[in-house]
């Protein structure tokens, strides 16, 4: 099959999903047309049956806001005529799906039959979605894609709930590829932020207040009156700044550290023993599953879908949203000996293989079937 996939290639969530989704169809034989503004991050080189095709927009002074979605959709005329595509997988609604609709009907003006499949990943519907001044724009992308999935059941509910939405929507969870994350523990990496008897903490986000970044701040400060702990932040964004003053605040800067974006997830997140996602929201929560697959339990809220991710008691714990006394109490219940700590890291892992890319792939290739045949 030819498919065309239209992501966002930052380092967040659904262009991970979508660029490691393509990768996978590539190896499989499927030739994968990634159409995006810059080269994924995770397509670090392009391999067999992968291309890549840039969408280079031009600024003009009359425009104060540069028509991204339009140069988008001409790109995908382009690219679904030149390149024969069959189907077109859209990650994320705002402005793929709307695009995606419209170079469908440029090109079945030219007599070419081109369906898409639109894939929500979480803000584009609980954040950014139900923004009344997208609103039509999306229920009607939605309702006009040629079939539809959001990453959880949570998810299709938010969809379901903020949309007036007709069409069916087909929960197809994230995936996490084992190989990718098999485990290579850097010693001399652990070591340049923890001694022997510290535990590693970790989070990893944008760094937006959906994230509630200040929480995990408050659980470290009380996870260390009682564990010697160390607090390694990945990631960057907007809250950033205030975070860091808060540290200072609380006294712990000098028990913390911040990296920064890293695009390598899985070279860091080793060196952790535990991993904090205090969410507001949260469709799925990637980040979680890769600490889970590299056996690093997780501490995270009970919102969106994350339920459908961590076992509660197994992979981890769950915590009320702010429930910052609550979320240190399970941390220092998972470190509190080795056996326990091992008892969940094998829960983490174990939980993390029911999300292997072997057992989601047939069913995005099942789904570009069913629209083909339509
Ligand atoms: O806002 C973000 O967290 C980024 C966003 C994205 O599009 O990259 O993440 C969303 O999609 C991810 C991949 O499906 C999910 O794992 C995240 O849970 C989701 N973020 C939220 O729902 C807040």
């Amino acid at each position: 099959m030819r498919i065309g996939i239209v992501c966002y290639p930052t380092i967040g969530g659904s262009g991970v999903v979508a660029t490691e989704l393509g990768k996978a169809l590539a190896e499989k034989g499927h030739q994968i047309h990634f159409i995006t503004y810059d080269q994924p991050v995770r397509l670090s080189s392009l391999g067999k049956n992968i291309f890549y095709h840039e969408v280079m927009v031009s600024q003009y002074p009359l425009f104060q806001y540069t028509p991204y979605e339009l140069v988008l959709t001409s790109k995908l005329v382009d690219v679904v005529k030149h390149e024969k595509l069959d189907v077109l997988h859209v990650h994320y609604a705002i402005p793929h799906a709307s695009a995606a609709y419209m170079a469908q009907q440029i090109l079945k003006d030219q007599g070419i039959n081109i369906p898409f499949i639109t894939t929500l990943h979480g803000t584009d519907i609980t954040l950014v979605g139900k923004d009344p001044s997208f609103e039509p724009v999306i229920t009607f992308s939605i309702n006009n894609s040629n079939a539809v999935t959001t990453v959880s059941e949570s998810l299709k509910e938010d969809t379901l709930q903020y949309f007036d939405v007709k069409k069916e929507i087909e929960v197809i969870p994230n995936f996490i590829c084992p190989q990718r994350h098999k485990s290579r523990p850097n010693s001399d990496l652990r070591k340049s932020y923890a001694a022997d008897n510290e535990r590693v903490i970790m989070h990893m986000s944008n760094f937006r207040s959906v994230k509630r970044v200040h929480d995990v701040v408050k659980t470290f400060a009380l996870i260390k009156e009682k564990i010697p702990a160390k607090m390694v932040f990945v990631g960057d964004g907007p809250d950033r700044f205030s975070v860091e003053q808060m540290c200072r605040d609380l006294g712990t800067c000098k028990d913390t550290f911040f990296l920064g974006k890293v695009k390598d997830v899985e070279e860091v997140i080793d060196i952790a023993d535990l991993f904090i996602l205090p969410s507001q929201t949260e469709s799925f929560g990637l980040a979680a599953l890769e600490a889970m697959i590299s056996k690093v339990p997780v501490i995270s809220t009970n919102s969106g879908g994350l339920p459908e991710v961590i076992e509660h008691g197994v992979s981890g714990f769950m915590s009320d949203v702010g429930d910052v006394e609550d979320m240190a109490k399970n941390a220092i219940e998972i470190l509190k000996s080795e056996q326990n700590h091992n008892k969940f890291k094998e829960g983490a892992y174990q939980q993390a293989q029911k999300f292997d890319i072997k057992n989601i792939l047939p069913r995005y290739e099942e789904l570009y079937n069913s629209v083909l045949n339509t």
